[in-house]
Parts: structure tokens; C-alpha cells; sequence
């Protein structure tokens, strides 16, 4: 794990572990037991690694869920809601999701709400929630093409990622983008003031050539480059110190173990990996390719020291009453996995389709119940 020898931390050690007692007392306790290391100089992000990999050497694997608390199959979130109750997961097996994933996409450009209509304003509330009620938060983001202004599935340009590069045309303003993205992820707080620690997971599924820092559209240098600034910028600029590092390939273009680390930004920047991996209605051939991206991905893991996670995966419509117990569980009861994120239920009326977690009317609702009561699965009652 990444040393963070800031002001800032001494700061966050005042913060966050010296809180509750007065300078004085604090002085003479750091004096008594040798300083600040041993009082516990954990930042954020390190006592969740802490946690993670406690959690992962009992064998334990978390249940998560995109946009859980923010919408569902049927029902979305008021705009005044404040309570952060309902949950698709929740409704069809009484527990939520150990992991709530959301996106920033939006955030960039200032919208209220981001792309999937979520307000940010509820989205940080929720956050806090989940982590209030024992829960982990990730983020991802989508944001929109810097140099063209589509979306971040616009890839109609192979020189975005040069363009935001330092010396690029878009330099700077991409940087305004970095810092709103920032802003934000600093903003998770208690309302003690701590901040909520956050799995951080900035360009995914780069293996494959859909979104804009995908793999035909950068250079691997490019591409390197580009994590190595919003990393230097978010943690040794603006001193984020709530953030574990996620790097997630797409499985489908895993062809060979090299494929893996091709692009990888390196050790001093990640701290957990992982990948993205969707099934469909052929179920071996995706048991075959789960199976290929945990080899790999644990393997890789194993090699650089770091945590590992399925941090994206899901059968739209969930259109196997057994998919839970006979298709996910098997493939991946093996591996030392921290968690498993299936996509969001989308609400919307034309995408009634778009969901991958159960509702209680669904056919998978009852193998659901018996996937999420498993001991090996953590989920927050
Ligand atoms: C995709 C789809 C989109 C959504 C995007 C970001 O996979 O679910 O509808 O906008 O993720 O959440």
C-alpha cells in the first residue's frame, strides 16, 4: 500500500484518530506509545484495505449492487427523499448489498443529477448511509468526451486521451473535470466530519474500444499517462486519502495473461484489481470466460500483492431462475474474490429490461434468497 507522507495526513491523524480528545491529552498519548504510527496513522483508504483483506482470508465475499438504494426495477427515489430504505436487493431477500457501486458520470459538467439520473446530492447522502449501516461504496465513472462533447461512448476521435494529456488542447479543461470528480469524492463525509472511504475505479474496461480511453483510441502510453495524472493529481495534489485504487479490464478481450497487464498504471497507483464480465443466455461460455478472467486476474494479483474483485458482471434480466446458486456461485466460490457488483435495475419505462438484480416478483427471486444466506456471502442486514 501507497505511503502518504503529507501535511495532510498529520492533519488526518488530528482528524481522524485524535478527534475526540483535547490537544493536550493527545500530545501525551502520542509521547506514551511512540508516536503516531502506533496510535493508528491508518488513512481511509488503508483500514478498508484492512478490512478488505480480513474479510477475503475468511474466505468471505461480498454481494453488491450498482445504484441499489437509488432506483429499482419499478420505483425510483423521490427528489425530497432523505432515508435511503428502498432496495430491490433488500425487498426480495431483507438484507442490502455489502457493496453500493455508483457513477460520476455528469459530475464533470456540473449536471445536478448524473447520466442515469441520480441526483449527486442523494448519491453522497446514500453513500453515507451505506457506510453508516456497515457497508463499502465504489465509484466508477463514465464521463463525457472532453474534446468532442458526446458521451463517454463517443469514440469517434482516437485523440481524446492525447488531448487531456498535459500539453494537450484540452489539458486544462480536462483538468476542471478531474478536480469536479475530486470535489465530489472529498465531499463523502460523516456528519462527524470522517471521510468515507471509497473504491475508486476511474477507466474501466479499457481492454475493449467502446468508451473514449479504450484500447484502439490511446496508446498504452497514453493510457498509462492518464491514470498517472488523475492519480497525481487527486492524491498527491489534492491529498484524497479515502481512495483504494480499482483497475478493471474487460474480460471479453482476455485472450492471453499479457492482455491483463498490458496497460496496467503500475503499483504505486493500484491497489485492488479486477475485472468487468457479463453473462448471456450461452451460460458455459460464460463460466468459461469468468473462469479465464479470475485465473488471470488472480494470478496477476497474486504476482503484484494486491486485492482482487469481480467488479462488474450480471445477466441482464436475470433470465435463469437458478443463475445465482448454479451459474454465479460455482464459478466463483473458489477464488479469493472481495466482492461481486451485478449492474443497476434500471426504472426507466423504454428499459424495464436493463436489470440484474431480482425484484421479489422475479423468477430468481426465491435462488437469490438461498444465494445471499450462504455463509460465504456478506451481505448488511
Ligand atoms: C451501462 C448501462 C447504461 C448506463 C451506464 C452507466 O452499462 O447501464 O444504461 O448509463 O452503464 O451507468
Amino acid at each position: 500500500m501507497k505511503i502518504y507522507i503529507t501535511v495532510r495526513q498529520n492533519f488526518n491523524i488530528m482528524k481522524y484518530i485524535l478527534k475526540p480528545i483535547t490537544m493536550i491529552a493527545a500530545a501525551i498519548a502520542i509521547i506514551s506509545c511512540g508516536g503516531p504510527k502506533e496510535s493508528g496513522s491508518q488513512t481511509p483508504a488503508d483500514a478498508l484495505l484492512g478490512r478488505l483483506e480480513a474479510q477475503i482470508n475468511e474466505g468471505k465475499i461480498m454481494f453488491g449492487h450498482q445504484d441499489d438504494y437509488m432506483y429499482g426495477h419499478s420505483w425510483r427515489l423521490a427528489d425530497d427523499a432523505t432515508e435511503y430504505v428502498q432496495s430491490d436487493v433488500h425487498a426480495t431477500c431483507g438484507q442490502y448489498p455489502a457493496v453500493y457501486g455508483m457513477d460520476l458520470g455528469g459530475i464533470e459538467v456540473d449536471w445536478p443529477a448524473n447520466l442515469d439520473k441520480n441526483p449527486f446530492e442523494q448519491m453522497r447522502a446514500s453513500a453515507v448511509a451505506h457506510h453508516e449501516r456497515g457497508g463499502v461504496v465504489t465509484f466508477s465513472w463514465h464521463p463525457r468526451n472532453p474534446l468532442t462533447g458526446g458521451d463517454a461512448w463517443d469514440v469517434s476521435s482516437d485523440q481524446v486521451v492525447a488531448s487531456i494529456l498535459p500539453g494537450g488542447e484540452k489539458h486544462e479543461y480536462f483538468m476542471t473535470w478531474l478536480a469536479n470528480a475530486a470535489d465530489f469524492l472529498e465531499s463523502i463525509k460523516t456528519a462527524d466530519g470522517d471521510m468515507v472511504p471509497v473504491i475508486w475505479r476511474p477507466w474501466h474496461e479499457h481492454t475493449g474500444s467502446w468508451f473514449w480511453w479504450g484500447q484502439k483510441l490511446c496508446t498504452t502510453e497514453q493510457y498509462k499517462a492518464l491514470w498517472q495524472m488523475t492519480y497525481d493529481y487527486m492524491v498527491n495534489e489534492r491529498g484524497l486519502d479515502n481512495l483504494v485504487w480499482s483497475y478493471s479490464p474487460g474480460a471479453g478481450e482476455l485472450s492471453a495473461p499479457e492482455v491483463y497487464g498490458e496497460r496496467y498504471p503500475g503499483d504505486e497507483i493500484i491497489d485492488m484489481v479486477g475485472f468487468d464480465c457479463y453473462c448471456n443466455p450461452d451460460l458455459d461460455r460464460y463460466r468459461a470466460s469468468m473462469k479465464n478472467a479470475l485465473d488471470i486476474t488472480k494470478a496477476f494479483a497474486d504476482e503484484h500483492g494486491k486485492l482482487m474483485a469481480i467488479t462488474e458482471t450480471g445477466y441482464e434480466g436475470v433470465k435463469d431462475a437458478k443463475w445465482w446458486t448454479q451459474v454465479l456461485y460455482p464459478v466463483m466460490k473458489d477464488y479469493p474474490v472481495s466482492y461481486v457488483l451485478v449492474w443497476r435495475n434500471a426504472c426507466d419505462a423504454h428499459m424495464q429490461h436493463h436489470f440484474y438484480a431480482p425484484f421479489p416478483e422475479h423468477e430468481s427471486a426465491e435462488d437469490f434468497r438461498t444465494f445471499t444466506s450462504l455463509e460465504q456471502i456478506i451481505m448488511i442486514k
